[in-house]
């Protein structure tokens, strides 16, 4: 399509041109098959996720303990029959296990889960794995891998470095810190169980330890960058091991690896245990932490998200003074429709192209598919209005321009921040 961009094919064109985008999806909870049964997929995964154990918790009287004690088909049937058959499916995770049986071809109208249990038994995950990419058009997931869970840690050193077996390279690394960074009075046991000189208080050598594990990690996963999801309460400058694992470990491995550090801020963590994953909360952050991290460390490279609403405008204010700061997504709570289109609509108008706009944070494969048609539409009608309004001053469009901007946004603009030195 390369006719002039008029008003009558300016929302066509659009459409198609983040269609067919190719997204790097920066954060996600996903998995390479190397990495075997903690890679989530199929149809009684995609019911339970923890968003459908919540909503559907509000309907039923049973225990916490009595639902954790059913099988996962027990579970599944239970949250089908209490969000889909009881009551209409439009919350978001519920619509959203809609649109992706629809988009694997399944019949989403006779809502009989037989047929669709049927069609994942029958499928052989590689293979799977192509094809949730492809109807999603992906180029590549990030993935969340913490060295400290033991499951994935045996892969990684076993066969991984041991074995040079390799991963599949549409699955990318992060490398998780939550372990360390929050839980410092029992990681730093673990740090030195695994052959690190490092002691409680954060001395110069358990410095340089902290250091060299970071680097180890950084080595052995090729991390596309370190991560940590903090609470809402989170504020730095600050005198605890978290700030200080921040400031002189995080923060200049980062900058001498060119990896760079992302903060996921404003969980209320485990506001009712008994939901488990399931069970964590929201609250507003204070953007002075952010506002510190970058005007101190201005040669430093800052991906951040935040989970609370009220802090969505003051990140778009602080990237604007910061271009070491790159916001990205719609994380968690804030990943529907209504703050989606609310939240992009303020980005462009504040940071134009100079944006991530949207993660998937999938935790189950089959959910690419729906987090990113759900996303692709709202981006797609925003980006619409935002050209409408540039056509409205004489302005003349192409479609190589549009093209343009859309791969940044898509994720483009990931790998180029990692290209750029902040001197
Ligand atoms: O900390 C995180 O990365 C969050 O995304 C949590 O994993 C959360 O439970 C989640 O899955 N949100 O979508
Ligand atoms: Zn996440």
């Amino acid at each position: 399509m390369t006719q002039p961009i008029t008003r009558e094919n300016l929302f066509r064109t659009v459409e198609q041109v983040v269609r067919d985008a190719k997204v790097t999806d920066v954060h996600t909870h996903l998995y390479a098959p190397i990495f075997g049964d903690i890679l989530l997929w199929g149809f009684d995964e995609l019911v339970t996720y923890h968003y459908l154990i919540a909503e559907t918790m509000r309907w039923v009287d049973i225990s916490y303990d009595e639902y954790w004690k059913m099988t996962k088909v027990e579970q599944a049937d239970l949250i089908w029959k209490t969000l889909f058959l009881d009551n209409s499916p439009y919350s978001e995770a519920c619509r959203g296990v809609l649109t992706t049986l629809q988009r694997l071809g399944l019949d989403a109208s006779s809502r009989d889960v037989g047929p669709y249990r049927e069609f994942f038994a029958g499928k052989q995950l590689e293979d799977y794995v192509d094809q949730v990419f492809d109807v999603a058009n992906l180029e590549c997931v990030v993935m969340t891998n913490d060295p400290f869970d033991p499951k994935e840690r045996s892969v990684w050193l076993e066969k991984i470095k041991k074995a040079g077996e390799k991963v599949d390279p549409r699955f990318r690394a992060a490398l998780r810190l939550d372990m360390l960074l929050i839980n410092w009075d029992q990681s730093w046991h673990q740090l030195k169980e695994w052959g690190f000189d490092v002691t409680p208080d954060l001395n110069d050598r358990t410095v340089e330890e902290v250091q060299r594990f970071l680097r180890e990690w950084i080595e052995l996963m090729n991390p596309v960058y370190m991560a940590v999801s903090l609470p809402y309460d989170f504020e730095l400058p600050e005198k605890s091991a978290r700030a200080e694992l921040i400031e002189k470990c995080i923060v200049p491995v980062s900058r001498e690896t060119n990896v760079p550090f992302a903060l996921m801020v404003g969980v209320k963590r485990q506001l009712n245990p008994g939901l488990r994953d399931a069970g964590d909360g929201v609250g507003k952050m204070n953007i002075a932490s952010i506002d510190y991290l970058c005007s101190k460390y201005p040669h430093n490279k800052f991906l951040v998200t935040l989970l609370a609403r009220e802090n969505q405008h003051e990140l778009a204010v602080l990237a604007r003074k910061f271009r070491n700061l790159m916001p990205f997504g719609c994380w968690w709570f804030l990943n529907n429709p209504s703050l989606i289109e609310e939240i992009t609509k303020m980005r462009l108008e504040l940071l134009g192209t100079s944006v991530i706009l949207q993660h998937s944070d999938a935790r189950v494969l089959d959910q690419l598919i729906y987090k990113w048609e759900h996303s692709r539409r709202i981006i797609t009608q925003v980006l619409v209005e935002k050209y409408q309004d540039l056509m409205a001053t004489g302005w003349v469009l192409t479609e190589a321009e549009i093209r343009r901007d859309v791969d940044k946004l898509m994720g483009g603009n990931l790998w180029s921040f990692l290209e750029r030195e902040f001197n």
